[in-house]
């Protein structure tokens, strides 16, 4: 090859790994024990074969975010999505370390726990502004949708402008109520899921392939 086509072949490779689309990321969002990490855990093996970290049942068990590269998902018709799944400590406004005590986590322990969550908040909160493109907002169908905190991230997504589907997890439980959730935020999807059971979920994928697709 001469040295002007080597060049030349050179340059283009570098324009192309510079102008390359980033994959889209999707971030799970939603308040502490709503599903988040099991939701991330069960896509990334369905599609990839591989986990992405602990579940527990300790509020604020990812208090850092966590992501899975390069998860392709196909829906039924074909057409499939490659992402990057975030995981993300619950949002909150309120970590007391006292909480995680009630887990028979030491005090030290607890302070720490504490202060790592406060600061992954903050961490998903800044993403959820530069660096996410879609987000699965994930609440627990046993409890009340209407707090505060969900209220105010559905605002800021939907300021944003960000693509959003709502999984109402947890309706494998006797007392799910996945219809308040449909009420509190109509003009959004809502999918009412298990991850636990698995219920719905090829459903969430087919809306994640049309909606963040
Ligand atoms: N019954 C039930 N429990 C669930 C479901 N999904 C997650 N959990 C449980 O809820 C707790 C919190 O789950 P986790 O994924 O850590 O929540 P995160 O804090 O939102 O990441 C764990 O004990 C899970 O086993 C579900 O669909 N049904
Ligand atoms: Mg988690």
């Amino acid at each position: 090859m001469n040295i002007f086509v080597q060049a030349k072949s050179r340059v283009s490779r570098f324009l192309a790994a510079f102008f390359r689309k980033r994959r889209t990321r999707i971030g799970i969002y939603g308040p502490p024990n709503a599903g988040k990490t099991t939701l991330a855990n069960r896509i990334a093996r369905d599609w990839t074969g591989e986990a992405v970290g602990p579940v527990s049942e300790i509020p604020h068990e990812t208090r850092r975010a966590m992501r899975k590269q390069d998860v392709t998902i196909t829906g039924n018709n074909g057409s499939s999505i490659t992402i990057d799944i975030v995981d993300t400590p619950g949002v909150t406004t309120k970590i007391d370390y006292k909480e995680f005590l009630e887990y028979g986590v030491g005090k030290d322990e607890a302070v720490l726990r504490a202060r790592e969550a406060t600061e992954g908040v903050a961490e998903a909160m800044h993403w959820l502004r530069e660096d996410i493109d879609g987000v699965i907002y994930m609440l627990d169908s046993t409890e009340d949708p209407f707090l505060q905190v969900n209220i105010m991230m559905i605002g800021i997504i939907e300021s944003r402008k960000l693509p959003v589907i709502i999984a109402a997890n947890k309706i494998d439980l006797p007392d799910a109520t996945p219809q308040r959730i449909r009420s509190a935020f109509p003009q959004h999807p809502v999918i009412s899921i298990s991850c636990t059971d698995g219920k719905n979920i090829e459903e969430l994928y087919e809306q994640m392939v049309y909606h963040f697709g």
